[in-house]
């Protein structure tokens, strides 16, 4: 098993969910961290408390992963030892509505693959040369159930993580001479505050896209992150599809009435 302890890893996302249990059980691995997200506050909370908690350093960092002038800059502006990333999350991601494709809204579909598509390639084209010069590094995305199955009123959400399917495979070939893992981990249903997002707040709504069952946790998705991250060098995890014991795909799951 590969060491964490001393690596820098930067991940997309890390206010909450996902990204933040990442941060929380990477910290806890003795890794250095460079969170990011669009809301501040939240990162450099959550790097005030893993510093102290861990005793390692971390670094909160805002970024956009939709405006390319910001991640290029605000990763060329990262100080020298952050410079050196050896594991990148691409976490960063958004779903937007559950409607029917030809009643939907536009700006949703900009949202999504402005985030889930052109953000994940914006921040992996700005940090993946260093790994190429380096000769190490490995780069994990997160993708979904979706980029696998595409189900109704789902087309451009399902749609952003198909590409996301396409990128990892295609970036795997491209960095295969280079000391360059890239993995893919793809949860089905896991609480977050993904729903709440998706719905635009409908709280209602999301809680009840979790009724009757017992999803995944963010902490359960971060411990698939970190056992891809603690392969040792010569082993890969190409995909990795993880769900709630009760979710069989995208369409079938088992709820007990409540
Ligand atoms: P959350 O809503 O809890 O977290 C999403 C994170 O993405 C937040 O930290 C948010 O930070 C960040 N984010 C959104 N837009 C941007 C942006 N433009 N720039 C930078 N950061 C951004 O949801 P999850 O943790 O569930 O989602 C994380 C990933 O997991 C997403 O890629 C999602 O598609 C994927 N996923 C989720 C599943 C689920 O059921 N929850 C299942 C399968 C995959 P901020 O708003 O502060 O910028
Ligand atoms: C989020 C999970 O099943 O809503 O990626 O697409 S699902």
């Amino acid at each position: 098993m590969l060491s964490l302890k001393g690596k820098t890893v930067f991940i997309t996302g890390a206010s909450s969910g996902i990204g933040k249990a990442c941060a929380e059980l990477f910290a806890e691995e003795g890794a250095n961290l460079v969170i990011s997200a669009r809301r501040f506050n939240l990162v450099e909370e959550l790097a005030k408390t893993l510093s102290e908690k861990f005793h390692i350093e971390v670094l909160p960092v805002k970024l956009d992963v939709r405006n390319y002038s910001e991640v290029t800059e605000n990763i060329a502006a990262l100080p020298e030892k952050w410079s050196k990333i050896d594991i990148l999350i691409n976490n960063a991601g958004l779903g937007r509505g559950l409607n029917k494709l030809y009643e939907d809204n536009v700006e949703g579909w900009e949202e999504m693959i402005d985030t889930n598509v052109k953000g994940l390639l914006y921040v992996t084209r700005t940090i993946v040369p260093g790994m190429v010069k380096r000769g190490s590094g490995h780069v994990i995305n997160i993708g979904s159930i979706a980029g696998h199955e595409a189900y109704p009123g789902g087309g451009v959400y399902c749609a952003t993580k198909h590409a996301v399917n396409a990128i990892t495979k295609s970036l795997r070939m491209d960095v295969l001479d280079k000391g360059i893992r890239v993995s893919t981990v793809d949860p089905g249903m896991v609480e977050t505050n993904f729903s709440n997002v998706r719905f635009y707040g409908d709280t209602e709504r999301a809680k009840n896209t979790y009724k009757g069952l017992t999803p995944l946790t963010g902490k359960d998705v971060a411990e698939a992150v970190i056992f891809c991250a603690t392969r040792p060098p010569h082993a890969n995890i190409n995909e990795m599809i993880i769900m709630p014991s009760v979710q069989a795909n995208a369409f079938v799951t088992y709820r007990k009435e409540t």
